[in-house]
C-alpha cells in the first residue's frame, strides 16, 4: 500500500514537473563580470540581445565597471564557480595559455569579419577546447572591442606622434598582463600597467601620458575629456570572447544550450554592427571636442610592431602554422 502510495505521488510529481512552466527561483542565476561600463555596446548587445534570449531558464545579472570581479581575475572566478560569464580577452587567456598570445598581436587581425573567420575556423578548435578542459570555461562567440588606438594627454604641437621612435619616453597605460605589457614596448612606448577603471584619473592628473583603446572607449569612458590626441595606429584589431561557465552549461539540456549559444551570437553580432557605426561616426565627435584625430605612418608602426614578436618568448607559443591559417582568412 505505502509502495503503492510513494508510486503514484513520484509519477504525479514527474508529470507536474512536465507539465508546469520553471519557476523565477527555479532559473540558472548568470552573473557577469567586467570592467566594461553599462553603456558599452558589448555590454548593451548582452543585455539587450542575450539576455531576453535566454529569459526562459536563466536570469542574466549583469556587473558592470569591475565592481564584482577585478580586470582580468574574471576566468578564475569562474573557473572556481564565482562567476558564470565574462567578456574575456586573448591577453587574459594568455594569462594561462601563452599561445592565445598570437590573438593578441599587434597587427594580426586585420578586421571585424577577419575575427569572426578566425574564431569560427577549426584552427580554433584546440585553444577552445582547451580553455574547457583545463579551465571550465567555454568561449561562445567572439565580440569585436574595435581597432586600439594611441590616445595621449600631450596635443600633437607636442608631440606629434608619426613613428614609434616618437613614442619613445611615453608612459602608456595598458591593462596589466604580460601580453599587453609586450605590445607597449613593442609600440615604442613605456607601458604602465594600470586596471581600466583606474585610467581617467590617472590621465586627468597625469600619472600616465596616455593609453590605447578604440575610439567608442575613448568616448564611453570620456577620456576624451583628459585627452588632446588621438594617433590612429590601429595597432590592434580588438577582440573579446564571450565565456561561459563550463559547469553550468553542462546543467543544461542540449536545447537550452542551442539558446544560449545561439543567444551569445546574436548578442556578438549586434554589438559588432553598432560598434563598427560608432568608429566610423566618433571621429566627427572628438574632433568637435577639440581632440586632434590623424593617421601616423602605419607601416613604420605594423613593421615596427611585427619585428618585436618574431623571436620572442611568445612567438615560440604559438602553434606551428597558425599565424599562416590566420593570415590566409584575411584579405
Ligand atoms: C582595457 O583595459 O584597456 C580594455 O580595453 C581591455 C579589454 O580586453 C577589455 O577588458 C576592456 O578594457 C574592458 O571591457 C573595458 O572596455
Amino acid at each position: 500500500m505505502t509502495i503503492k502510495i510513494t508510486r503514484r505521488v513520484a509519477l504525479a510529481l514527474s508529470l507536474a514537473a512536465l507539465t508546469t512552466p520553471a519557476r523565477a527561483q527555479d532559473k540558472i542565476t548568470l552573473r557577469m563580470s567586467t570592467p566594461a561600463s553599462e553603456t558599452d555596446q558589448r555590454t548593451i548587445a548582452l543585455a539587450s540581445v542575450f539576455a531576453p534570449a535566454v529569459a526562459d531558464f536563466a536570469t542574466y545579472v549583469p556587473h558592470y565597471n569591475a565592481s564584482l570581479i577585478a580586470q582580468n581575475a574574471e576566468l578564475e572566478a569562474i573557473a572556481s564557480g564565482d562567476l558564470e560569464m565574462s567578456i574575456t580577452s586573448a591577453q587574459e587567456l594568455a594569462q594561462f595559455f601563452n599561445e592565445f598570445s598570437i590573438f593578441a598581436t599587434g597587427y594580426v587581425h586585420q578586421s571585424a569579419a577577419h575575427q569572426v573567420a578566425v574564431f569560427n575556423d577549426p584552427l580554433m578548435d584546440p585553444f577552445k577546447k582547451k580553455v574547457e578542459d583545463e579551465l571550465g570555461v567555454k568561449l561562445l562567440a567572439v565580440m569585436y572591442l574595435g581597432r586600439r588606438h594611441v590616445n595621449l594627454r600631450q596635443s600633437r604641437a607636442e608631440r606629434n606622434v608619426m613613428t614609434p621612435a616618437d613614442l619613445a619616453g611615453v608612459n602608456l597605460r595598458m591593462p596589466g598582463t604580460d601580453a599587453w605589457q609586450f605590445l607597449g614596448r613593442a609600440l615604442g612606448a613605456n607601458p604602465t600597467p594600470m586596471a581600466f577603471t583606474e585610467i581617467y584619473t590617472a590621465l586627468q592628473t597625469g600619472s600616465v601620458d596616455g593609453q590605447d583603446n578604440p575610439l567608442p572607449t575613448v568616448v564611453d569612458a570620456k577620456f576624451f575629456e583628459v585627452t588632446k590626441q588621438v594617433a590612429l595606429t590601429s595597432h590592434l584589431v580588438d577582440l573579446n570572447y564571450i565565456a561561459f561557465s563550463k559547469a553550468v552549461w553542462d546543467k543544461l539540456t542540449p536545447a537550452q544550450q542551442a539558446v544560449v549559444q545561439q543567444a551569445a551570437e546574436a548578442a556578438a553580432e549586434s554589438g559588432r554592427q553598432k560598434q563598427l557605426a560608432k568608429e566610423e561616426e566618433l571621429v566627427a565627435f572628438l574632433q568637435a571636442q577639440g581632440l586632434d584625430i590623424y593617421e601616423p605612418n602605419l607601416k613604420a608602426f605594423r613593421e615596427h610592431v611585427q619585428a618585436q614578436y618574431i623571436g620572442s618568448d611568445f612567438a615560440k607559443s604559438w602553434p606551428a602554422g597558425v599565424l599562416e591559417k590566420i593570415n590566409a582568412l584575411g584579405n
